[in-house]
């Protein structure tokens, strides 16, 4: 009996305990709008849910959050404009269209930089990628963590990329920065730029020709309707970034803070594993729904990346050789 004593009077404290600490933390209730470029059923609706629940869960049903799909919130660029204002509390979208603020971003969108996904992990969650997202809380933006975009290949209708050639005279689509555009136009491309919002109906009215971004994408956004044949490049490897209003990130308590940055990070994990999972199945998918797919060459991926050198040299010099030189030591320490 007294041992049972005992243990009754341990279990009161420690509950006491844990009630205590969570009547200390600072929670206030909040409605937290969270906005995506891409439908419910793509990897960013699939993880923004994710994000949504665990944030819940953990603040105790207090921060709750309601998602956005679609770019029912606006295009990435717009969203961008939201959060600094203050009008949205939160959202994931491209690294490309933030380099138009700091520019460094620009790094993401430089060709055949990494050769897989563990390099690219390396990077966004080590100095490099942690800096970046420093960078933004003096635009008015709190970077919370990167979530994987992927490998991007390219998409047309009209014929399969074997060479760079096939290129010529292809009105394609790129995410609206500087870079992106350059690399594009010296592969012989008619690159236009343009949010991704517009691009389903750009692409069905064949404003446009083509269009480049990972496969999870053309499955999810069901490009497969409208474009014939995808071929596959692994051109570049971007990232999505999750983000917060600064303006509003400052009116939250350091509890509030945690857990929102707790929950962000759970996201992450979840939404890499599955992109990663869903980009296996996409394959697959996409030659069912009738596909002609072509993978190029490693002899023509070796010709491309010296078509494009220029531009890379160009922005080597306008990004900093430094930064260029510390991001490709990191590369070099993951494929190592
Ligand atoms: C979605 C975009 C998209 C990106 C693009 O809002 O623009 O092509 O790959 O994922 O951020």
């Amino acid at each position: 009996i007294r041992f049972k004593t005992r243990l009754v009077v341990l279990a009161t404290a420690l509950s006491c305990a844990f009630a205590g600490a969570a009547a200390a933390a600072d929670v206030k209730p909040r409605l937290i709008r969270f906005g995506y470029g891409l439908n419910e059923d793509s990897v960013q609706g699939r993880a923004a849910r994710h994000l949504a629940q665990e944030l819940e869960k953990i603040s105790g049903g207090k921060l709750k959050m309601k998602t956005f799909g679609s770019a029912n919130l606006g295009s990435d660029e717009q969203m961008q404009g939201a959060l600094v204002g203050g009008a949205q509390e939160m959202m994931v979208g491209s690294t490309a269209p933030l380099a138009g603020m700091v520019k460094e971003f620009g790094v993401f969108d430089l060709p055949f930089l990494f050769n897989s996904e563990k390099e690219a992990d390396a990077v966004l969650d080590g100095q490099l990628g942690q800096d970046l997202l420093k960078k933004l809380e003096a635009k008015g933006l709190v970077g919370l963590v990167y979530w994987e975009n992927g490998f991007r290949n390219m998409t047309n209708s009209k014929h399969p990329i074997v060479r760079a050639e096939d290129m010529q005279g292809i009105k394609l689509r790129v995410m609206q920065n500087q870079i992106a555009l350059g690399v594009f136009n010296t592969l012989g491309a008619n690159a236009v730029p343009m949010p991704f919002s517009e691009l389903f109906t750009a692409l069905e009215t064949r404003t446009v020709d083509g269009q480049e971004n990972p496969i999870t994408t053309i499955q999810s956004s069901k490009f497969y309707e409208v474009q014939p044949y995808l071929t596959i490049t692994r051109h570049v490897y971007t990232p999505w970034v999750v983000m917060a209003s600064k303006k509003w990130w400052d009116k939250l308590s350091p509890d509030e803070q945690k857990l929102v940055r707790q929950a962000a990070e759970a996201s992450r994990d979840f939404e890499r594993k599955d992109s990663r999972a869903d980009s296996l199945k996409a394959m697959g998918t996409l030659e069912q729904a009738g596909m002609k797919i072509n993978t190029v060459s490693p002899e023509e991926v070796a010709r491309m990346r010296e078509k494009v050198q220029p531009v890379v040299d160009k922005y080597t010099q306008e990004l900093g050789p430094d930064l260029i030189r510390q991001l490709n030591a990191e590369i070099s320490k993951a494929r190592n």
